[in-house]
């Protein structure tokens, strides 16, 4: 699946695209693998908290490939180039609202998260919603206002669920694409919200590039992991996939001493 080059524009105009029906024939046994990865732990959803593995679909064979599928290679290529990085994810029982937020900031590169709902969500049941442009870096240096929803209330007199903003509302089997930057947050879904994450990024060429791949990866850390894929991720990687895997590999050397830094402060892993 190649994007068009409307489809990339959109996308580095407004920061987001939602693919409907990209994965729509291979819904069941991504669903499978996803209930499978919480059963195999023996983890057991507390409605009142949100439940989080990470990372996600590194936790089985089959799931693994979900890297590969025409699909999803297709959007990572197309808006991160052939040689995209993989940066694994999490897997989700969402529970409730998420408050406004961007996922950090980057001023080089460009980090994607791709997100699937695993139920129809729409814009007052939890489908994500984004403010459109707001990962653009010049309203980060510009202190854009909007960059601030969360406090909407205060700033505007409103909730943050009024704040203006696409809902990308979806089905399973449609794909959610977004810059790591942009404003987004999620509000009246249920306290049972299956969604699961990957993250990839460009490849990191410059200094600048590369400080801030290591500084993603050293944020991993609260989760307790000192990969950030999985032994399975690897072992089972095709050469094209393992393209996707070695620039992380190669930039995770610091991992461990902050693990255990985070074992010593923390009383359990993060939970988002
Ligand atoms: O679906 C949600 O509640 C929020 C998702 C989100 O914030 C994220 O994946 O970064």
């Amino acid at each position: 699946m190649e994007l068009t080059e409307q489809q990339k524009r959109f996308f580095q105009t407004f920061g987001y695209l939602i693919m409907p029906g990209l994965v729509k024939d291979d819904i069941d046994w991504i669903t499978r693998e996803f209930e499978g990865v919480f059963s195999d732990r023996g983890v057991v959803h507390d409605p009142n908290k949100r439940t989080v593995i990470v990372p996600f679909i590194d936790q089985r064979e089959r799931f693994c490939t979900l890297l590969d599928h025409p699909g999803i290679h297709g959007i990572a290529a197309g808006l991160l180039g052939d040689d995209f990085n993989y940066l694994g994810g999490d897997g989700n029982y969402y529970t409730g609202d998420t408050q406004w937020h961007s996922d950090g900031f980057h001023k080089v590169g460009t980090f994607l998260k791709i997100a699937l709902y695993l139920d129809p969500v729409t814009r007052h049941t939890g489908a994500l919603r984004v403010l459109p442009g707001s990962q653009q870096v010049y309203l980060k240096d510009q202190q854009w206002g909007g960059l601030n929803a969360r406090n909407a209330t205060e700033l505007w007199g409103i909730e943050q669920r009024d704040v203006p903003a696409i809902a990308l509302e979806s089905q399973p089997g449609d794909v959610v694409a977004f810059n790591h930057n942009i404003m987004h947050a999620s509000f009246g879904g249920s306290t049972r919200r299956r969604m699961f994450t990957l993250n990839l990024s460009t490849q990191a060429t410059t200094p600048e590039e590369i400080a801030d791949l290591e500084s993603f990866i050293a944020g991993g850390a609260r989760f307790w992991k000192e990969q950030v894929h999985s032994d399975i991720m690897r072992e089972t990687a095709s050469p094209e996939r393992l393209r996707h895997l070695r620039q992380p590999m190669e930039h995770e050397g610091h991992l461990p001493a902050l693990v255990a830094k985070a074992r010593a402060e923390m009383a359990e892993p993060a939970r988002g």
